[in-house]
């Protein structure tokens, strides 16, 4: 089937008891054992069936298949956040005394994640730009055990070939883990170009309504299997009501993401042609370094937007404060048009010097474009960069 029919049928049947097309929200926290043994059994693994909703849940089983199956993946994990889903990647396949490489252009959660936590854990994170092959390469070393990406990269819009970091891990025999939350299955499926894990913060174009946290990891069957026998002493489990409105967010995923893109690219335009815009950051844009690769590995550019506004910081901030349409908030995704400033928001764990080492300028503002009228999200840009 093609994806517009698998966001709203794929994994789904009507409930066999009752019939109803909704998939029934699952809310419980434990689940009745028939007698003693069949508890005893259920835990030792010798029959399938469902114990606790930390290690297992109906609803949340049918939206990691659901994902899976839009990703091309055999498989797939559901977490309680994006965070979660990359915090338990890292530590199924990553031991104290191993590295990561990543990308250095991430988002700024992950970032931290990487660069705070995980090292007291003894896994160490090499960040490299990962746009370029020699240096990826030469970032692994005896102790890496995964490489990541982010592409398009939160918030600079940074486009890496995927192909291209596949051939670099299967020449060095390591999983390369992509975070495609940017682009969403709908625009680039990475297992169909040889990734082996890809991670989402599905409280974005998932979810889609800016109303839920929720992650979700995909990959083989025994990768996830591996990354559940982790997951669920960990416990970073979503709830079911979450998985739920993710599961009804994704039926509408490619009509969204339709609007969001032909939204996105338009107002990329029109800010190009803006005397008080220094730069857009688009890869629709033909200026965009990373156009040709990402026209090679996307369908389309995504509903994300970063510009650098003359007159750097305070000028960014007049923007900001001046804007009626677009809300002035982190996440992205949503329905509505948000306005955010990575460099003290979203990113403020990056310091002033990573900070410009990944092209993120004190005036960079990112915009996560809605589905409102483009000419109103116009309309609002225009008076408020009248402001500056
Ligand atoms: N990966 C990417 C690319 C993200 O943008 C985010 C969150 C995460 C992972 C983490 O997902 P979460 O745990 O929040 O579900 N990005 C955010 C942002 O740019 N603004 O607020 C959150």
């Amino acid at each position: 089937m093609h994806i517009e029919t698998d966001v709203v049928h794929g994994g789904q049947h009507p409930d066999k008891s009752t019939g109803a097309l909704s998939p029934p929200i699952y809310q419980t926290s434990t689940f009745v054992f028939r007698d003693a043994d069949h508890g005893a059994r259920l835990f030792k693994g010798e029959e399938k069936g469902y114990i606790y909703t930390r290690i297992s849940n109906p609803t949340i089983e049918l939206l990691a298949r659901k994902i899976a199956l839009l990703e091309s993946a055999e498989a797939g994990l559901v977490f309680s956040s994006g965070l979660a889903a990359i915090f338990n990647v890292i530590v199924a396949v990553v031991r104290s005394g191993e590295n990561v490489v990543s990308d250095d252009t991430i988002y700024g959660g992950t970032f931290t994640l990487f660069k705070n936590v995980l090292p007291r854990l003894g896994i160490d994170v090499v960040f490299v730009d990962a746009s370029k092959t020699e240096d990826l390469t030469a970032a692994v070393n005896e102790q890496t055990r995964l490489l990541f990406i982010e592409t398009p990269a939160n918030p600079t819009l940074k486009i890496i070939d995927i192909a291209k970091c596949v051939e670099v891990a299967r020449a060095s025999n390591l999983p390369l883990c992509v975070d495609n939350t940017f682009a969403t299955p709908y625009l680039q499926r990475p297992i169909e170009l040889g990734v082996d894990i890809v991670v989402h913060s599905a409280t974005k174009y998932f979810g889609g309504h800016g109303d839920i946290i929720g992650g979700v990891a995909v990959g083989r069957q025994d990768f996830i299997d591996t990354l559940w026998k982790g997951a669920k002493d960990i416990g970073a489990s979503i709830s079911p009501f979450n998985a739920w409105l993710i599961l009804r967010g994704l039926k509408t995923l490619a009509v969204r993401m339709d609007r969001h893109c032909h939204n996105a690219l338009k107002i990329a335009e029109f800010l190009s042609q803006h005397d008080k815009v220094e730069k857009v950051y688009y890869p629709g844009l033909k200026s965009h370094p990373g156009h040709e690769t990402a026209k090679k590995q996307m369908s389309a550019f995504g509903g994300m937007i970063g510009f650098d506004v003359k007159g750097g910081k305070e000028a960014g901030k007049t923007l900001m404060n001046s804007v009626k349409l677009c809300a002035l908030a982190v996440s992205l995704g949503d329905v509505d048009t948000l306005i955010e400033h990575p460099g003290s928001m979203t990113h403020s764990g990056y310091s002033e010097e990573e900070l410009l080492e990944c092209g993120i300028k004190p005036g960079f503002v990112r915009l996560s474009i809605g589905l409102e009228h483009l000419d109103d999200i116009v309309e609002d840009l225009k008076q408020a960069l009248d402001k500056i």
